[in-house]
């Protein structure tokens, strides 16, 4: 007998309601939950996925252990004592900090892996910490720390109320939304149109957002704070105010003045008019929201983007108010949890990189700086890592300098499912089970998400004795660890409590002491109960008080991010542009960064790791469709085939990120038969958001030649 179980899709920032028929051990149909308020009904072809990673033969169900190139299936006792033990030797030999860890992005969607994953790292104590956050939303997270006192104390677009919806750098109809959960937001722009709202898209390609979008921008890579500072120039030509809880209205109404339209137009490639029309209509809305993602984060100036953006919906009156930049309250606030579970409030400066001497944030260093701290020799060298849920060889900057890099360990650690061109490296994979066999809570998204929502879902398929879940696997390394230092007492009864607590321990705790928990409130019984998810509204004012910055004030200022200023300045006297094109990247609506190509239906269909070109550029280098082309960066070459469309900027051509299956020792049939080339062969290490130490992957300068 069939039967249906119900819980939100967790691979990606969405969290759609899925409803799953089942019968035994056996998925029978994915489909979407209409009764879920949220999502009401919507999914992506990639919830299909649950599925396929459930079933997937590749995927590896045993801890594994690679001895003189051959990989052999060994017990968890044993793995588990094997990694310790050889961590530990390396940190005796060379030094605490001689191990790495990076810890990936699904970290983010395992509910055991984000409550337990940060006394893992601390165990380690290490200051080579890395994770994808300086590939991704970093810039975010410093500029809430200094504006707003919190590093997730992130504002998101009010999707759902706002009349104008400025989109600098994002494709939420690919991605299906980020620093912004929004499922089905496809239907939510529709509806915006409906109510008669605007949308404006602005990208150096016409993709499939700025396709339904009122109107396209084309802008050069890497100009967006120019074109911010611009559109600022116009809004503060008449005198603006903010509330009483913000500083710094002054620095920013004469910093803004050097800025008009016609000094950054031809930088940015954007008109003086073009800016001109958007600020007033900006200003003229009813509500309007300025959000900017990927393509504003990756990118040389991603602290000033993350910055200028809130500057503008705050000073045009668009800040915590329905219809434009809002903080959501979840009812599980990881904000609350203690330090040692959440990572605090943030921080920047602590300690530097050992060799470029870049800074830390939130207790992070750059992956930018990740190979040359491993191969560069001296004092403090990484000698031994930890990978969790990560695949940086594909993810990030000069990815073959990485592959060269881990190669040359002395011991590596993957907590992984998969034998991929990370994990690869290891000497132990320790593997937790699919996404369908454990239970699921959000804990990061619904502090992102464009609506008050909670839901949560125990395990559909029992994992079986024989697995372990992340935050067992992280737990039982952390206890071994310590172990071999000398556990106290203490430390020992703290590992103990937290194996029996577990993630629904937390959770249901968290829940009790929470906003809306207290005798008669939520627990996470209640919670499981509701099978479609709660709604819990939408969002609402809650500034100053949710302000954890001195005082509960906003910085509208801060002076790091106006020192910054002068390196952006510096771009607008450069005299002749360098040569080549400029690469920039994209995602299609079937791939989830690198790891889903194994899934047999999220593949098919034509190829899709191409060379975008704009027909024009494509008749200056004798390029024809179909053609393939040798891109060659300052740090590496591909060849690929090429596809000709309009839709890119001239002098502009793009890649797909997540691709490179093609490496030597993966174990992913689907995966290796559609390899495609990583653009992150391409991407420069050394260029980064220099405040932020993030990664820059936008106007990579390439040459491109037929192959
Ligand atoms: N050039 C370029 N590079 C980029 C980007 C780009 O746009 N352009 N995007 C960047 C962004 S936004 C991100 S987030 C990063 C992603 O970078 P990463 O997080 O390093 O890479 P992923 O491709 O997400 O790989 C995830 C890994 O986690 C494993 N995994 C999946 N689920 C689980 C789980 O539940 N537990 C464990 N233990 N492992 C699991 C997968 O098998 C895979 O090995 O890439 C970044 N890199
Ligand atoms: N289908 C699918 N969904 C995903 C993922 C996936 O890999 N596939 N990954 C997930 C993850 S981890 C994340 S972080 C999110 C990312 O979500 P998004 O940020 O929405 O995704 P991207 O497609 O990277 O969008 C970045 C856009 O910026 C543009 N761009 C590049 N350079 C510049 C620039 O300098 N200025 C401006 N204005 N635009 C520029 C690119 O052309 C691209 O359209 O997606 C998530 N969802
Ligand atoms: S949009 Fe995201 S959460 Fe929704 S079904 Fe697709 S992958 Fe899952
Ligand atoms: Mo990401």
């Amino acid at each position: 007998m069939a039967s249906v179980h119900y819980r939100a899709c967790n691979l990606c920032e969405a969290m759609c309601g899925v409803r799953i028929e089942y019968e035994g051990n056996k998925v029978l149909s994915i489909r979407g939950d209409e009764e879920d308020p949220f999502s009401r009904g919507h999914i992506c072809p990639k919830a299909t996925a649950l599925q396929a990673l459930y079933e997937d033969p590749d995927r590896l169900r045993q801890p594994m252990r690679r001895r003189d190139g051959q990989w052999e299936p060994i017990s968890w006792d044993e793995a588990l004592d094997a990694a310790a033990k050889g961590l530990h030797e390396v940190q005796q030999r060379h030094g605490t900090s001689a191990v790495g860890v990076y810890l990936g992005n699904p970290n983010v969607h395992n509910t055991g892996s984000l409550l337990m994953a940060s006394l893992f790292v601390r165990s380690l104590k290490t200051k080579h910490r890395y994770s994808a956050t300086s590939v991704d939303q970093l810039p975010h997270m410093l500029v809430a720390y200094w504006m707003f006192g919190h590093q997730l104390l992130l504002p998101v677009p009010d999707l759902d109320r706002t009349q104008y919806f400025l989109v600098l750098g994002a494709n939420p109809i690919a991605s299906n939304g980020s620093l912004m959960t929004a499922p089905d937001v496809r239907g939510r722009i529709d509806a915006l149109k409906a109510r008669g709202g605007r949308m404006v898209v602005v990208d150096p390609r016409r993709t499939e957002t700025a396709e339904r979008a009122d109107e396209h921008v084309f802008i050069t890579p890497g100009t967006d704070a120019l074109l911010l500072l611009a559109l600022l120039h116009e809004v503060m030509k008449s005198p603006r105010t903010v509330p009483p809880f913000v500083d710094g209205l002054e620095v920013i109404t004469s910093l803004v003045k050097q800025y008009p339209p016609e000094r950054v137009a031809a930088a940015t490639g954007v008109s003086a008019d073009t800016i001109r029309r958007i600020a007033k209509d900006f200003t003229a809305a009813k509500s309007a929201v300025a959000y900017g993602r990927m393509g504003t984060s990756v990118q040389a100036f991603g602290s000033l983007c993350a910055w200028l953006i809130s500057v503008l919906n705050l000073v045009t009156g668009n800040f915590d108010r329905p219809g434009g930049a809002m903080f959501p309250s979840p009812v599980f606030d990881p904000r609350t949890l203690p330090k040692a579970l959440s990572g605090g409030r943030g921080s920047h400066g602590r300690w530097k990189s050992r060799v470029r001497g870049l800074p830390e944030t939130g207790g992070e260093l750059p992956v930018a700086t990740l190979a040359e701290d491993i191969l560069t020799p001296g004092e403090g060298r990484i000698r031994a890592m930890v990978t969790l849920a990560g695949n940086p060889v594909l993810s990030t900057p000069n990815g073959r300098q990485l592959d060269t890099a881990f190669a040359g360990l002395e011991f590596m650690v993957a907590i992984d499912p998969y034998l991929n061109e990370t994990t690869r490296h290891a000497h132990l994979i320790l593997p937790p089970p699919s996404p369908l066999e454990r239970e699921h809570y959000d804990i990061a998204f619904h502090l992102l998400s464009v609506r008050n929502t909670t839901r949560y879902a125990r395990a559909l398929f029992d994992k079986g004795p024989n697995a372990r879940h992340d935050w067992e696997i992280l737990l039982g390394l952390g206890k071994r660890l310590e172990a071999l230092r000398g556990l106290s007492l203490q430390r020992r009864l703290t590992w103990a409590a937290l194996e029996r607590l577990g993630p629904s321990g937390m959770l249901d705790l968290g829940l009790r002491l929470g906003p809306r928990g207290g005798l008669r409130g939520l627990s996470l019984k209640k919670v499981e109960k509701a099978v479609h998810g709660i709604d819990l509204g939408p969002l609402e004012p809650v500034l100053p008080g949710a302000l954890q910055s001195k005082g509960r004030r906003v910085e509208l200022a801060p002076k790091q991010l106006l020192a910054d200023l002068a390196r952006l300045e510096a771009t607008l006297t450069v005299s002749t542009p360098p040569a080549g094109l400029m690469l920039i990247n994209r995602r299609h609506l079937r791939d989830n960064n690198s790891w889903l190509h194994n899934a047999p239906k999220l593949v098919s269909g034509a190829p899709r790791c191409t060379l975008l070109v704009h027909p024009e550029d494509a008749q200056a280098l004798g390029l024809a469709a179909g053609d393939r082309a040798r891109v060659r960066s300052r740090v590496g070459e591909v060849v690929v085939p090429v596809e000709l469309t309009a839709s890119m900027m001239k002098g502009v051509v793009s890649l797909p990120h997540g691709y490179g299956h093609g490496r030597e020792g993966v174990r992913l049939q689907v995966a290796a038969a559609h390899a495609g080339e990583s653009v992150n062969d391409l991407t420069d290490e050394l260029a980064i958001d220099a405040l932020s130490g993030n990664a820059a992957f936008s106007a990579v300068r390439v040459e491109v030649s037929r192959a």
